[in-house]
Formats: structure tokens, C-alpha cells, sequence
């Protein structure tokens, strides 16, 4: 990484008026991250939730109820983090399972 490197422009003469900053340092930005959340609703049968929870996100019984009561009790929660590809794939394989089913459970992504 060579760092900021002054470039001269091809003028004859070689006056400096008209120099250029080239940025060479390497770029570092990572892609943004969104996180998937699963919404609250009176309807939803818990289990149903849990079963999301195992399916879409790989948690394992103990850990998808905890999550699925958080989301019952607090309104939301936040069941993963993704890139923004994998996310709105996470997203709509829940909201299609939901509708097969007849529920009204909401996944929804925001960006981090
Ligand atoms: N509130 C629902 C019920 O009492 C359960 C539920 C939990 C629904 C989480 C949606 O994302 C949800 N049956």
C-alpha cells in the first residue's frame, strides 16, 4: 500500500498546477450486514414459531423457544445477521412458510 501518491499530468512543460491525488491505499469497507427480525402477532402458534426458528435459522429447540418467547414478549427480536442476498433469502422462505400456512408471522431485514 503505497499510500497517497502525487501524479504528475503529461504536460510538456511539467508545471505543477495541474497535479492529480491518487488515492492508491487499498480499500477495506466490508459488504453491510442486515439483520432478520421476526415480528409479534396474536395469532401465530408458538410452535410454529419455534419450528421457523429450526428450520431457517439452525437453532435448536431450547434456543428457538427462548427466542420465539422474547419475540412474544418484547415484540421483536433480532433471530440473525446476513448479507444482504442471504437475508432477503431468509426473509421470504419465512414469510412463504408462513402464508403455506395460513399465519400471519412477519420476517422483516434492516440494515445494521
Ligand atoms: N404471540 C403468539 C401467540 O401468543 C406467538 C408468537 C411468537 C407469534 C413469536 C409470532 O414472531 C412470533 N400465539
Amino acid at each position: 500500500m503505497a499510500g497517497l501518491v502525487f501524479k504528475m499530468t503529461d504536460k510538456p512543460d511539467g508545471d505543477n498546477d495541474q497535479d492529480v491525488l491518487v488515492d492508491t491505499r487499498a480499500k477495506t469497507e466490508r459488504p453491510p450486514l442486515y439483520k432478520v427480525m421476526l415480528l409479534n402477532d396474536d395469532y401465530t402458534p408458538m410452535e410454529f414459531v419455534v419450528i421457523v426458528l429450526e428450520r431457517f435459522f439452525g437453532m435448536d429447540q431450547t434456543q428457538a423457544f427462548e427466542i420465539m418467547l422474547t419475540v412474544h414478549k418484547k415484540g421483536l427480536a433480532v433471530v440473525g445477521v446476513f448479507s444482504h442476498e442471504v437475508a432477503e433469502t431468509k426473509v421470504a422462505q419465512v414469510m412463504d412458510f408462513a402464508r403455506q400456512h395460513q399465519h400471519p408471522l412477519q420476517c422483516t431485514m434492516e440494515k445494521e
